[in-house]
């Protein structure tokens, strides 16, 4: 197939003047369109979808809507515009000019972060493959589409920048990004909340509120970086990426909010009760939450790292909204930790602050995590109900870190194997749990319609009704 890709790819990097680059990406579309159709949602290629594409940069209208079938999707590259005053905004050459080349003694280090951003891209679209069968509407099948085509453009991106900027070791990262694959036992996606499975849109809701959000945070400590096309690309997918965690808010909302209707109805808070009308109970509701939460927790590193202190030293990788501290380098500061003693208590300890980076970064992702949960309560609370969602404790049912393998209650006091053992079926979804979820999923595939488990949205997409036919089925 030849294509023309300034016509076929949207791009603001001049793709068309670059011939190597171009060849290189030439040679790597027929793969990702593979993939996309091995391992993209399954069985839903040939229905036209109404989706948003990033045609521009331009904060007014960068997208245009229409419907799309998914393999003709326009996987364009985008950077934000340079600013040619941009300076290094933190670590040991503050203040320099940044960056369009990659200074060799950090080309294995920012290969490794750019790798390591695109495996969950793609890892997310094979995690979310068998979810368009069980839809609970037309609006949240365009939704979840909308999510993973932009997933799939957010790995484009981050191929863009190995092609462009790694030679041959950046090609050949390229291919293992498609090689890779979620939940695979000899080739598993990078990090640990990826190669979980997605079976139901309970988790879908929760994963898109709570593990985009990590990439919300961790593409602001990119978008610091004094590597400036990596900056650009980063400061560009945070466009899209709101609309991600839109779906994982609302959706959340939603399903609170026929839960308390049903509540209402009945008038009981028995969850059984609520589960035997189709609806799901907020006990359940908060079990799922512990237990996406606390996997994306993970996803921001262990609380020390030399490998934080050294990207922030050499500039790689900066704090989210690295602007709002006023010391950039620091250099001198220290960070109050509190660890396991290794007998059941806590040990408080000061490390350097950039060996904190990753703890000061996961402790603004949980202050962000609480808007949604307290917009979810104040529903609660006016329904008259007692219940109230949490985010559990940061020691809780971690596997990275220095609270890895360490039991603690949900408030995050540490207890024995035995008396976790005997917990667990409280805090973190249950078989049981499990398999009534994926009783209520079913596919409501008529316009308007959904499924009983959740409400309807408040509005549609685009300034189109809720009953609009977000989806075209053939
Ligand atoms: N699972 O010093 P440490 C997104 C590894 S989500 C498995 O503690 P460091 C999205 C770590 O790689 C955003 N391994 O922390 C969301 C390192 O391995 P190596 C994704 C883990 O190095 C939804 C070792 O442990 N972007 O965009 O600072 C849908 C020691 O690490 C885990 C990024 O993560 C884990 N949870 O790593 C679609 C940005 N955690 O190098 C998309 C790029 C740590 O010794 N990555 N390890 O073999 C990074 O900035 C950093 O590598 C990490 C923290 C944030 C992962």
């Amino acid at each position: 197939m030849s294509i023309n890709y300034q016509d076929r790819i949207p791009n603001n990097v001049d793709l068309g003047s670059n011939r190597t680059l171009q060849r290189a990406l030439e040679h790597w579309q027929p793969e990702f369109l593979k993939w996309w159709e091995d391992l993209g949602p399954k069985d839903f290629q040939v229905a036209d979808v109404y989706l948003r594409t990033a045609t521009s940069v331009d904060a007014k209208g960068w997208a245009t809507y229409g419907y799309v079938r998914m393999p003709e999707y326009r996987w364009g590259i985008f950077l934000n515009e340079r600013d040619p005053n941009r300076r290094i905004g933190f670590g040991d050459n503050y203040g320099q000019e940044v960056w369009q080349q990659i200074p060799g003694e950090y080309r294995a280090t920012l290969r490794r972060l750019i790798v390591t951003q695109g495996d969950t891209e793609p890892a997310s679209v094979e995690q979310q493959r068998m979810l368009g069968h069980t839809a609970p509407s037309l609006y949240d099948l365009r939704n979840l589409f909308q999510v993973n085509v932009e997933e799939g453009r957010h790995l484009w991106a981050m191929v863009y920048l190995l092609h462009a900027y790694f030679g041959r070791d950046g090609r050949e990262e390229a291919e293992e990004l498609l090689e890779r694959h979620s939940g695979d036992t000899n080739k598993p996606r990078i990090l640990g909340t990826f190669n979980e499975p997605i079976r139901d849109w309970l988790s879908f809701f929760m994963f898109t509120y709570f593990t985009d959000r990590d990439g919300k945070f961790q593409l602001k400590s990119l978008a610091e970086s004094s590597f400036d096309p990596l900056a650009r690309t980063c400061q560009f997918m945070l466009t899209e990426e709101a609309h991600h965690m839109f779906v994982g808010d609302t959706g959340i909302n939603r399903v609170v909010k026929r839960t308390l209707e049903v509540m209402k109805e009945l008038n009981s808070d028995d969850s059984q009760v609520i589960r035997n009308a189709g609806a799901i109970d907020l006990p359940t509701v908060q079990r799922y939450l512990n237990f996406w939460f606390t996997s994306s927790l993970d996803l921001f590193g262990s609380e020390t790292s030399s490998n934080a202190a050294s990207y922030f030293a050499n500039g790689l990788k900066g704090r989210p909204d690295e602007a709002q501290y006023e010391d950039h380098v620091a250099i001198e500061q220290s960070y109050q930790l509190d660890l396991p003693d290794g007998s059941g208590g806590t040990k408080s300890e000061q490390i350097p602050m950039r060996n904190a980076m990753n703890e000061v970064t996961r402790g603004s992702y949980v202050r962000d995590c609480e808007i949604g949960v307290k917009r979810w309560n104040r529903l609660i609370e006016k329904s008259g109900h007692s219940f109230r969602l949490t985010l559990p404790s940061t020691r809780f049912r971690r596997s990275i870190g220095n609270w890895a393998g360490v039991p603690t209650t949900p408030e995050g006091v540490a207890i024995s194997a035995e008396q976790f053992a005997a917990h667990k079926q409280q805090w973190l979804p249950s078989e049981s749990d499990q398999a009534f979820i994926l009783s209520l999923m079913h596919g409501v595939h008529q316009p308007g319609k959904m499924a009983a488990w959740i409400a309807p949205p408040d509005r549609g997409i685009n300034n189109n009704p809720v009953d609009y036919e977000y989806v075209k089925l053939h």
